[in-house]
């Protein structure tokens, strides 16, 4: 009813039929939106500042005529002629510069979450197919090892019997150049001790001659292994070694590795099949991925599908998403002393790429911190925001 229009009661919710200290009335109907009026008579009545320059504010009506300039035309103090200095023009500029950021980096952000979708999509979709691909590698890696292992035992037969035939020409050499090729065995036996002893790799080499001796006298091999020699010199010498025991050596290990790679992979790809990377897996490249900001006297480190820290502390490990992806959770860290086991809350932000800011410790050892990531961004925030329609928390 248009009587219970600023007749000093407040009749609706929102406090528009009592635009009382308005220097314009817009009333037309009563509790029309309107009504860009304060209220007196409601205590949740609002004023609308025009802010020309800037942007339209809605302040609450106790804030009209109470001496501080609230509205940066000053249109709240009007009333009462307090000479409040204008400073839209100054805030609106600022706002402009923080907007078009805020945009760069909004049209910025989403843009890389397309990507991350698509590097989701690449590496999820097929995952049956690159699950298949990797096992076959595995296996044939397998094979691969099984064979390199036989090629193996048969170059150490090779390298051994190699090692017996040089050494034996080595001795009939050795003997017939130090004229010892008519020795007594005595003579023999003393220059073999004083060799084992002296020289590195003699005792092996001598063992060596001593299985050969003994296999060609039939003598039992489990004997050969009782001759203690004065001194065990252990031959270590790689590059002595045989050239083809070498090689079947190496293509062990590559065989080997290739194997635990392909294992690596496919445990991999199988652990993140399991994962949560929310609505349309646009999380997906984070895992993997680690942020780290130096805060005060400490690095705070933050792996999101992995951990955080702090230091060499640690905040907690990644539990799940809170409500709607907006937080990342890290729980059980290490216990604080007389207190609970750390833990940390992560805020995400849309943001261009991934970066840690704001930690925060609220409460002794439950940390806060904010990290932005083109995973939460959304296109519909890449545009301008119509200022008529922001209206000031009150
Ligand atoms: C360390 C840090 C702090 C924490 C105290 C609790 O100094 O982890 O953040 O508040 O321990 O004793």
């Amino acid at each position: 009813m248009v009587g219970q229009v600023n007749d000093d009661y407040c009749d609706c919710q929102d406090g528009s039929d009592e635009p009382g200290t308005c220097k314009i009335i817009l009333v037309v109907h009563i509790c029309s939106p309107s009504s860009l009026c304060c209220a007196a008579a409601c205590s949740n009545g609002q004023f609308y500042c025009t802010n020309e320059g800037f942007r339209g504010q809605y302040i609450p009506s106790s804030r009209v005529v109470d001496g501080v300039c609230d509205c940066c035309d000053g249109s709240d103090e009007e009333l009462a002629k307090k000479q409040c200095i204008n400073t839209c023009d100054e805030a609106g500029a600022a706002w402009r510069v923080a907007e078009a950021e805020r945009i760069r980096v909004a049209e910025a952000g989403a843009k890389a979450k397309l990507d991350y979708i698509k590097q989701a999509q690449a590496a999820l979709d097929d995952a049956e197919g690159a699950k298949a691909k990797l096992t076959a590698q595995r296996d044939a890696a397998k094979d691969k090892v099984a064979e390199a292992e036989g090629e193996l035992e048969t170059a150490k037969a090779q390298a051994d019997a190699n090692a017996l035939q040089q050494h034996s020409n080595d001795a009939r050499e050795v003997l017939k150049a130090l004229d010892l090729a008519g020795s007594s065995a005595d003579d023999l036996g003393a220059i073999l001790v004083q060799l084992a002893r002296t020289v590195k790799g003699g005792a092996p080499a001598l063992t060596k001659l001593a299985e050969t001796a003994a296999l060609k006298r039939g003598v039992e091999e489990k004997n050969i292994g009782h001759i203690v020699w004065p001194m065990d010199v252990s031959e270590d010498a790689a590059s002595a070694k045989d050239p083809g025991l070498k090689a079947a050596e190496a293509s062990v290990a590559a065989a080997k590795s290739d194997q635990s790679e392909a294992q690596k992979a496919l445990d991999a790809l199988q652990d993140k099949q399991g994962k949560d990377y929310g609505p349309q897996n646009a999380f997906f490249p984070l895992d993997g991925k680690c942020v780290d900001f130096k805060q005060a006297q400490y690095t705070y480190h933050v792996c999101p599908y992995g951990s955080a820290k702090q230091d060499h502390t640690l905040l907690g490990n990644f539990e799940g998403f809170g409500e709607n992806f907006s937080t990342m959770r890290f729980t059980n860290g290490q216990t604080c002393w007389n207190g609970p086991a750390r833990s940390m809350t992560v805020k995400l932000v849309c943001g261009a790429e991934e970066t840690l800011s704001s930690v925060d410790e609220p409460s002794k050892c439950e940390y806060t911190a904010t990290l932005t990531t083109p995973a939460v961004c959304d296109d519909r925030f890449a545009k301008p925001i119509d200022v008529e329609l922001v209206k000031d928390e009150l």
